[in-house]
């Protein structure tokens, strides 16, 4: 004899959450107790913390190869940001916005380099922070978030693999690019080429319509500029020297685009690792051009 067992469908469960809150990144809706987003693995705290301030943040999106150095740059930034006494100021909303900036001082701290970003997007890092410039009375939302490089140039290759990128690239107000200035200093064209595919991509899935396409500002940053000193004397004049591709896709697509140098570390070694290659340890941290590049971002956004 068979006897009844009663089993609560999902579909059930699921309309006991009346409300749904739209994922800030791809815009799809959730049930309220998401952690992250279902369709794009957006952390949901930012649709919620978005949600009690009535105005969307400004999104602005870090993009480039993997080891190119965008970890370093954003942990840095984002801790300088937050530690300057006037001008424009960035102060984190949720303990979760401070951790890239957290584990990349601690990693330069110990004389290392922060980790690998891991390609999941659910274990990045986002920082959703209120900036604080002398124009505005009023703070201004903003989310970056710190993905893995491949993952990105899976989205550029196969687009709508990652859901999370497609959105950001398409709903982003402010891009900054990195490019390794270390591996064009080499003669590498590679860097070049992978940029100027970045920016094709980039200029496709642009805002909203088409006459907007080419309006959203670049900052393009020569990164381990402390490895390659003339970056710095003329980023623009480097750029015409070493990535000619690009630059010309800059003059071309981008109306609103700069280029610009960046380096956090003073002086750097090699170590043997256990696996039998090197790795590369920073002795000093001495940031140089690392604000520049993200103040002319806001200045040109707000
Ligand atoms: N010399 C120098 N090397 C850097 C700098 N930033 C990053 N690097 C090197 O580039 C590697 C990758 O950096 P990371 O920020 O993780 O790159 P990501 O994959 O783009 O996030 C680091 O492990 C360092 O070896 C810098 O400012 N100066
Ligand atoms: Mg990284
Ligand atoms: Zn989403």
């Amino acid at each position: 004899m068979n006897r009844g067992i009663a089993l609560e469908l999902d579909s059930y469960r699921l309309a006991q959450h009346v409300g749904h809150i739209a994922c800030l990144i791809c815009e799809q809706g959730n049930t309220l107790d998401a952690d992250v987003c279902r369709h794009c693995f957006a952390p949901m705290i930012l649709a919620h913390q978005a949600q009690s301030q009535k105005v969307n943040p400004i999104i602005f999106a870090a993009l480039g190869p993997s080891g190119v150095g965008k970890t370093v740059y954003l942990g840095m930034l984002l801790d300088m940001m937050s530690r300057r006494p006037h001008e424009l100021q960035v102060s984190a909303r949720g303990g979760f916005s401070v951790t890239l900036q957290q584990t990349t001082l601690a990693a330069l701290a110990r004389c290392e380099f922060p980790s690998k970003t891991p390609n999941e997007p659910d274990r990045w890092n986002w920082a959703h922070c209120q900036l604080h410039t002398p124009r505005n009375p009023l703070p201004i939302e903003l989310v970056i978030p710190d993905i893995a490089g491949e993952a990105l140039f899976q989205e550029v290759d196969h687009p709508r693999s990652y859901q999370v990128i497609h959105s950001l690239l398409s709903r982003s107000d402010g891009v900054l690019v990195l490019i390794d200035g270390t591996k064009l200093q080499s003669g590498s064209l590679d860097e070049d080429y992978f940029t100027m595919k970045l920016l094709s991509h980039l200029n496709e899935v642009g805002r909203d319509s088409k006459n907007d396409r080419g309006a959203r500002p670049v900052a393009l940053i020569f990164s381990k500029a402390d490895q390659c000193e003339s970056c710095f004397d003329d980023p623009t004049g480097y750029a015409e020297r070493h990535a000619p591709g690009l630059w010309r896709v800059c003059q071309q697509r981008f109306r609103k685009h700069r280029f610009f140098a960046a380096g956090v570390a003073g002086a750097c070694a090699q170590r043997a690792t256990h696996g039998g290659g090197l790795q590369s340890i920073p002795l000093r941290v001495e940031p140089r051009g690392i604000v520049e590049p993200f103040e002319w971002l806001v200045e040109n956004v707000i």
